[in-house]
């Protein structure tokens, strides 16, 4: 079974794609395991960056000439591309530029839709992204913010969820994939206790997007928010995806051009979706490289990369289990990432041991100070996070640089 599916997947033949795994850090092969911050670029999507600046570049919807023309509909074929990539219809999937503006763009424009007193639930286990925003939100406004517990294993509490929710209660705004936990928050069930209770389900799929197949339909999500450079796109372009019905009715978010469609010196009608909420020139050369990021992990097919990387965080979670010093934070139930501490040892001088050994992985507070101040009562954390691009040799290279670490700080 391991040596099949490792065959299968030919991860040898998949790293030639991506350039920079070909280089050395303090003369070291490099090993990258901080894919929850962002991933590396394969030559297709640092091609079509190039290929678009050297032979299509020219604004987008506005323009009658031929380059005009032909970078407007790059763009909206990756529009569409993305669409079909998480099943939702074109016009319902915007542009941002990444996780952090979709989620601020929803509590701006739902703000509107809101009363004083009216309630909105997040979790425990939020980035800042998705809790800063809400948070500022409620103290504008006289709004109460109400946490979801997580319990012992790391696991959303759904009793607790169930408890919270109640006739004031607007909107409930979760993660999917915790970037410190790595739990996988069922995210259909949650929709349905949701909507029974007549509130919107926002999910923050930053972590989840680039590990398994997201389709909204079937997940039942209002809104959901992503980051292309995570899902191996470039950096400066997001995802929003809302239901077309709930988009319409919703306020803008940023005024100006191209978002309008009519403009008299009393009034403005604006633009029709998506582009009603894309005001300015987009990134749009981000944009066309997002889609082919989306065509190579087609090519590959998300449900092959998600069953390697399972393999893969399953081997990492065994052997850091082995490790007697080794403390790992959250549930079983995991995607491709393990945060976890070496006691006595600070995650600041594991990580830069690991990277005098050419090893990138995280150390800190992970942008949710809350859940590892709060709830887990540590000052940070060390984190391993695998793309698929990543292998057991690795994982072994990591394994044996512990010990050049205790070493390093153990007397
Ligand atoms: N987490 C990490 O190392 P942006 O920065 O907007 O692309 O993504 C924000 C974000 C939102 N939600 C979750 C669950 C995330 O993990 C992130 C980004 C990175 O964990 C950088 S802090």
């Amino acid at each position: 079974m391991e040596i099949s599916l490792t065959k299968q997947f030919n991860v040898e033949k998949i790293r030639k794609d991506f350039p920079i795994l070909a280089r050395t850090v303090n003369n070291k092969p490099l090993i990258y395991f901080d894919n929850s911050a962002t991933t590396q670029k394969p030559k297709i999507v640092i091609e079509t960056l190039n290929k678009f600046f050297e032979t299509h570049n020219a604004n987008i919807h506005r323009g009658i000439h031929k380059l005009a023309e032909e970078s407007t509909l790059l763009y909206e074929e990756a529009h569409k591309k993305v669409s079909d990539f998480i099943n939702a219809e074109f016009e319902e999937v915007i542009f941002t530029k990444n996780t952090t503006e979709s989620l601020n763009l929803l509590a701006y424009s739902l703000f509107n839709n809101l009363k004083e007193n009216d309630e909105i639930i997040v979790s425990q286990m939020e980035h800042h992204s998705n809790f800063v925003p809400w948070q500022q939100l409620a103290k504008s406004k006289n709004f109460k913010l109400n946490f979801v517990k997580i319990d012992k294993e790391g696991n959303l509490d759904l009793d607790h969820l169930k408890q919270l929710l109640n006739k004031k209660t607007k909107i409930v705004s979760l993660v999917h994939i915790s970037n410190v936990l790595g739990t996988i928050n069922p995210v259909k069930e949650i929709a349905k206790i949701v909507h029974e209770n007549n509130s919107l389900l926002i999910v923050d799929a930053a972590q989840s997007v680039p590990h398994m197949k997201i389709d909204v339909k079937d997940l039942d999500v209002d809104f959901l928010a992503f980051s292309g450079h995570k899902i191996y796109g470039p950096t400066g372009i997001g995802v929003l995806y809302g239901k077309k019905h709930l988009l319409k009715n919703m306020a803008p978010f940023l005024y100006g051009g191209d978002m309008i469609r009519e403009v008299t010196f009393e009034y403005t009608n604006f633009n029709q979706l998506p582009w009603k909420f894309e005001a300015g020139t987009p990134q749009i050369a981000e944009a066309v490289a997002l889609g082919s990021a989306i065509d190579y992990l087609n090519e590959i097919g998300p449900e092959r990369i998600e069953e390697y990387e399972k393999y893969l965080t399953n081997y990492l979670y065994k052997k850091l289990s082995e490790q007697k010093d080794v403390k790992i934070y959250g549930s079983k139930n995991r995607s491709s990432l393990i945060s976890f501490n070496i006691s006595d040892l600070h995650p600041h001088d594991v990580a830069s041991i690991l990277d005098s050994e050419g090893i990138a992985i995280r150390a800190g507070h992970m942008c949710a100070m809350p859940l590892v101040r709060e709830v887990l009562k540590e000052p940070a954390v060390c984190r391993v996070s695998l793309s698929f691009y990543n292998t057991k040799e690795e994982i072994d290279k990591f394994i044996l640089a512990l010990d050049k670490v205790r070493r390093t700080f153990k007397k």
